[in-house]
């Protein structure tokens, strides 16, 4: 099995097969864009932001097609952002997912294009009434402002600015903290929240949900960087090793291999601590968490 069971693995196909739609059609005087947006969001990648949507509308007791839009619109800030980190000015990297990055597949100024219509595209999709399903028009814009906070400022724009700001220098364990806080984290904790609210579920599920995705988040992160350390090319359709060619600091460089993976172990142990209140309707969310700990992708 990989990391999903089969009731994730159900929210994983509703959401192959809805994000597509959700992007413009590739025909028309703009319809190269449309076909790099379309690109960006190919299947390849995990889906976890959405997945997580799902899940939480679901354990919330909403019904987890309603939450679709939302969480497709949030798998494509997060595609966005992949195109953008790939591009020359940034990580100039030629591989994403196995597979040539958008810019080396439709040019950098394509590729910096569809990004900006990824990301503006979610918020339509979010806001368009067609996509409403009944859902209370006040837990939507809740669910929108979440993730505007989520990819701005406050939020990946806010940690992609501290980690490049930071570039060939050693930074401490609060800056590293707040980068991935903001950089991987946001997202994450985002993804959660949205399902809470659009559940319509009360202030303290909400938080917990917060809470889950914080430990969720920053265990991915340190796994992230053990996975650079550790995993080759092919596992990951990218390439590897760049954290330590490039002299950055890591959960790996602060606290070594083995402190990093204990790290990511009392991560995933106070994620599932946020899920104690949930009894047996959060096995399959417990699962996922365990699984995100030994991934290898
Ligand atoms: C350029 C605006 C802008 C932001 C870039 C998220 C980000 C900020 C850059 C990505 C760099 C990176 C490798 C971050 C580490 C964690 C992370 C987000 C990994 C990729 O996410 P996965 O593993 O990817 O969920 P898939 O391909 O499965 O969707």
């Amino acid at each position: 099995m990989g990391i999903y069971t089969s009731q994730l693995d159900k929210h994983l196909q509703a959401i192959e097969q809805a994000l597509p739609d959700y992007l413009p059609e590739t025909s028309g005087r703009a319809g190269v864009v449309a076909e790099a947006m379309h690109y960006a969001c190919a299947a390849g990648g995990k889906r976890l932001r959405p997945v997580l949507v799902l899940e939480w509308m679901r354990l919330c007791g909403g019904e987890a097609e309603k939450a679709l839009p939302f969480a497709c619109a949030l798998e494509m800030i997060h595609s966005y952002s992949l195109v953008h980190d790939d591009l020359p000015c940034m990580d100039n990297s030629p591989m994403r997912r196995g597979k040539p990055s958008a810019h080396a597949a439709y040019g950098e100024t394509m590729a910096l294009l569809a990004g900006d219509g990824l990301l503006n595209r979610a918020f339509e999709v979010c806001l368009d009434p067609m996509n409403s399903s009944g859902l209370k028009s006040e837990n939507i814009l809740k669910a929108t402002y979440l993730l505007g906070t989520a990819a701005g400022f406050d939020g990946m724009i806010g940690g992609q600015t501290i980690d490049l700001a930071n570039e060939g220098q050693r930074i401490d364990e609060d800056t590293l903290r707040e980068l991935h806080r903001k950089k991987t984290g946001a997202l994450l904790v985002a993804a959660c929240q949205l399902g809470a609210v659009l559940a319509d579920a009360d202030e303290a599920v909400v938080t917990a949900a917060e809470t889950y995705g914080a430990h969720l988040g920053l265990c991915f992160q340190i796994i992230d960087d053990v996975l650079d350390a550790t995993a080759t090319a092919d596992q990951l359709g990218k390439p590897v090793g760049a954290d330590e060619i490039n002299e950055k600091t890591t959960y790996v460089s602060l606290f070594g291999l083995d402190g990093a993976v204990e790290m990511a172990r009392q991560e995933t142990a106070a994620a599932l601590d946020a899920l104690s209140g949930f009894g047996q309707e959060a096995n399959d969310l417990r699962a996922l968490t365990e699984a995100l700990l030994t991934r290898i992708v």
